[in-house]
Parts: C-alpha cells; structure tokens; sequence
C-alpha cells in the first residue's frame, strides 16, 4: 500500500506502538543528535522519535515545526516505508520479473506481458494541485526550519533527509538523489553530491552548456520517495518511476512556482532553486556515516529562490555516524531489494551482505555456487564493475553453505580458508568519495579475498578437510533427552 503523505505513515508507526513523541524542549545543536544517536543503538533500532518542540540553532525557544527521525531505522518499519511487511517482498516481486523463465506456450507468454510492464507501469504523474504548496515562505528564509548542527565538530547545521531533484540537460529525464546540504545562510547551502553520483553528472552537462542547473529538494512525502532518493538505480532512470513501482501507484507530482521542475504534491517542504555552474564553497566538515568527520571539500552552492511548505509541516531528518545508524537499514533495503538484479548479471550469486560496521562500501561478503577455477575471482570482478558497488573495498567471497549474514561465521571462514598469497587479488578502481584511507580522493585500491574451499586445478593439491557436523541421530537424541530434564 501507498502512503499519501508522510503523516499518513506517521500514523501508521505510531498504531504499531513504533513511535515517541517527545513534548520536552530539544534542542536542534547536538542535542537531537544525542537523542537519536541513543535511540538508533538500541536493540533493532528502537522506534521513530516525533520531537514536537525543537529548538532552532541560535535560539531559545521552540519553533513550532515537529522535526521526525529514525522512521526507517529497523528492518519493520524499513518494509513499513516501503509499503510491505517484510522486505523480501519486494525482491520476490522483482524476481518474478526478472526471472529468465521460457513461457511454454503463447497463452503462458500472453500472460506474462502485463508482468513485464510492471517496471513501467506506474510512471510519475503531474497534477493541478498539492500540499506541499500550502504556504509560499516571503522572503524564503532557510532559518526558519528546524535544521540541525549534529556533532560538535559540524560547519554547520545540514539538511540530512533531502530528495534532491534534477533533469539532464539533453532530454529532461529526472534523477533524485539523496545528498545533504549545509546551510550557509538564509537563502544558501551546499550540494554535496559526490562526483560520482546523477546530480554531479548532470551539473557537468549543464556546466559544458554553460547554463545554469535548476534544482528541487522535496522534503518527506510518502517515506518511499526518500527511500529511492538513496536507492542506487542505473542512471537515466527517473528514482520517482521506481517509487511508482514500489508503490503500485503513480508519484503525484505538481510544478514548482519559481524553476521548471516537477516535486513531489504531497511533500512537507520543498525549496527551489538553482546551481551556477563554476561555483564552489567549502562544504563540512560533517560528522559522516564512516563514523568519522567527512573533510572540508570545495562542493557546489544552491540558490535557494523560494520554499513552500504544507499548512503544518513536519521536518523530516536523519543523523548518521558510527555505524549502527538509520542508514543502515535503508543500505540493508537497498541489499535485499537490489539482490535479484544482481543476480541477473551475475546469477552464480546466491547471497550477499554489506555488514553494518562496512558503511556500505567497505565489506561485501558474497556467497557463491562455485563451478570452475578462479569463479571466485571471476565474482569480484563482477562486482567491482557493477552499479555502486564499484566502490567496494574488501569483498569476501565464500561458498554456498556459509551464512553471508553472520559476520562471526564469515570471519571464521576467512581466517581458515585463505593463504593470502594465493586467494587475494588486489585491483585498483574508483573509491567513494567519504574513503579517507585512499591517498588520492576518489581513486585506490581494492582487494578481494577468496574465501571458498580450494581445488587441485586451483593448485591446491593437500587433502581439503570436512566441516565438523555431528552425527545426525545421535544429536536428535540428545536433544530429546535435553528437553525432558528442561535444560536450558
Ligand atoms: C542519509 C543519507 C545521506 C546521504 N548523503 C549523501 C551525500 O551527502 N552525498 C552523496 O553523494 N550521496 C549521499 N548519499 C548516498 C546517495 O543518496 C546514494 O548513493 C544514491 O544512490 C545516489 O543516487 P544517484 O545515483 O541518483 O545520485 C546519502 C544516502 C543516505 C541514505
Ligand atoms: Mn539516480
């Protein structure tokens, strides 16, 4: 089911006894942070937090705008947001999709295609109307929203929830994309959109036309728009698309008043404005989701000409750090729900994970069904040329019976199944931009290590020795016999 608003959802968490309010003054310097920070290390997330009175930096009393956070941040409410009970859900609708099935008759194939148009079939569309156009701020004055500074060591206070919203020069196809946004000053933030990612690539576009780039940042609206905002689909497709098929029901959108861009009608917020090609200021330092402060860096600036807002608008935002955080279960969506793509360009994949303590782009442990020689290698070198994935810096490669999901088990096999001289392979590529290992920014090195089991063809002549697994019957039997003297 879609959600039409982000109040809706709201509602929805709270029924599930999934949300606090907090009425207690808090503060939008640190002290969010401190609450969110606590709330997010508790077991499975915790619930979302609704702090009804903010207290905007530089003031002393509450503003009047709730501010929500940590309302992806467990696995339940990550498949809430995205309409489903469980997560899985959605992988197995897209692997319906894309599973390679010869239909065995033309009835059969006739039957297929409406499954085939699915992708499509809930394209974004524009209507006449919305709440998110409610009241048109005069002078539009950034301050006035409750956005938090949330370590110590921040520039700034940063917008951490944004749909950033741009369309490619060439043939308008639009790309949303989550990047925060220092705030300067009333009317001015950063873009820090890494170069890597739609929003930068489309600003070189405009920036080689000499012209500059319209943008829109949406705030909340149904929680699947923020989720695709952050989900790493190939560029050219339109995030908003995604979240039509997510969703089952078309994104309603309607058209800004001062920029040609379409946003979200049911959005809590959006600001519109505009990035000059050529300009630069120093973004950060911000503490980041690695768990360290991300480097001040020359980012674009954002013109901010208007901001629109609904009647009584929730601000929605996040914090990221050491990891666990929120983040992480939007990444663990993007996990299970990407799977089956993965598995249609490299379907020996059976499983992978990207560990909390990874940040995403530093551990991939991927099980496979290996059939030949070096299939291990093979692997890696898939993954490493595949989407955002290209950023991974260590990936694990394991075989079929070992559970990807359990970091104890996958060290375990590790340590005993590699000879480092052999079953590593180091390669160079590009790096996220957040790395602050590699030497030069964006560009390092990688290594996969080949954690399955070793053949003779592979030069491993030695025996290789069996796991160790108890006799079948005799741990059925003690089991009974553990049961009846109540044994924990
Ligand atoms: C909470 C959160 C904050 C993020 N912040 C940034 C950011 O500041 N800059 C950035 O380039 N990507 C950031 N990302 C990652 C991008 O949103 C993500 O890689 C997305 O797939 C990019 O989409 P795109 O390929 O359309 O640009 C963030 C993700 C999340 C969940
Ligand atoms: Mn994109």
């Amino acid at each position: 089911m879609a959600y039409r608003d982000l109040s809706e959802f709201i509602t929805r968490l709270e029924e599930a006894g999934e949300l606090v309010r907090i009425r207690e003054p808090v503060k939008a310097e640190l002290e969010i942070t401190a609450w969110a920070d606590r709330m997010m290390k508790s077991p499975d997330g915790g619930k979302a937090i609704l702090f009804e009175n903010v207290i905007r930096v530089g003031e002393s009393e509450p503003c009047g705008i709730p501010l929500l956070t940590n309302a992806y941040g467990s696995k339940n409410r990550m498949a809430w947001a995205l309409g489903v009970e469980d997560v899985e859900k959605i992988a197995d609708r897209i692997r319906s999709l894309t599973k390679p099935e010869i239909p065995s008759g033309l009835v059969e194939a006739v039957k297929r295609i409406p499954e085939l148009v699915e992708f499509t079939k809930y394209p974004p569309k524009v209507v006449g109307s919305g709440h998110c156009q409610d009241v048109v701020m005069d002078p539009p004055d950034l301050k006035k929203l409750p956005v938090c500074k949330c370590w110590p060591e921040d520039g700034g206070g940063f917008f951490t929830l944004p749909q950033v919203i741009t369309k490619r020069l060439t043939d308008g196809v639009r790309n949303v994309g989550m990047y925060r946004m220092q705030v300067y000053d009333r009317q001015t933030t950063g873009m820090h959109w890494h170069i890597h990612h739609g929003g930068s690539g489309y600003l070189d576009e405009y920036s080689k036309a000499g012209k500059r780039m319209e943008v829109a940042v949406a705030l909340g609206g149904d929680p699947a728009l923020g989720y695709c905002a952050s989900a790493p689909l190939p560029e050219g497709i339109d995030e908003y698309l995604f979240a039509g098929f997510l969703r089952k029901k078309p994104v309603e959108l309607m058209k800004c008043k001062t920029i040609d861009l379409e946003v979200p009608a049911d959005a809590e917020i959006v600001l519109e404005g505009y990035v000059e090609p050529g300009e630069t200021r120093i973004e950060g330092p911000f503490g980041d989701h690695t768990g360290f402060y991300s480097l001040p860096d020359e980012y674009p600036v954002f013109h901010v000409t208007a901001i629109t807002h609904r009647m009584n608008p929730i601000y929605p935002h996040t914090i990221v750090g050491k990891p666990p955080m929120e983040d992480y279960y939007m990444g663990w969506a993007t996990e299970r729900i990407f799977l089956p793509l993965i598995q249609l360009v490299i379907p020996e994949v059976i499983d992978y994970s990207l560990p909390a303590e990874g940040i995403f782009h530093n551990f991939v442990f991927v099980k496979i069904r290996k059939r030949y020689p070096g299939h291990a290698f093979k692997v890696m070198n898939a993954i490493w040329g595949l989407g955002q994935l290209m950023f991974s810096k260590f990936i694990v490669v394991v075989d079929e019976w070992v559970d990807v999901q359990d970091l104890s088990e996958v060290l375990w096999v590790l340590g005993n199944h590699c000879e480092p001289e052999r079953d590593t392979l180091m390669t160079k590529g590009p790096r996220d931009a957040l790395d602050h290992a590699s030497p030069l920014a964006h560009f390092g090195s990688k290594m996969g290590f080949d954690a399955t089991e070793k053949w003779p063809e592979e030069g491993h002549t030695r025996a290789w020795p069996d796991r160790i697994v108890m006799d079948g019957a005799v741990t059925k039997k003690v089991n009974e016999i553990w049961s009846r003297l109540n044994l924990k």
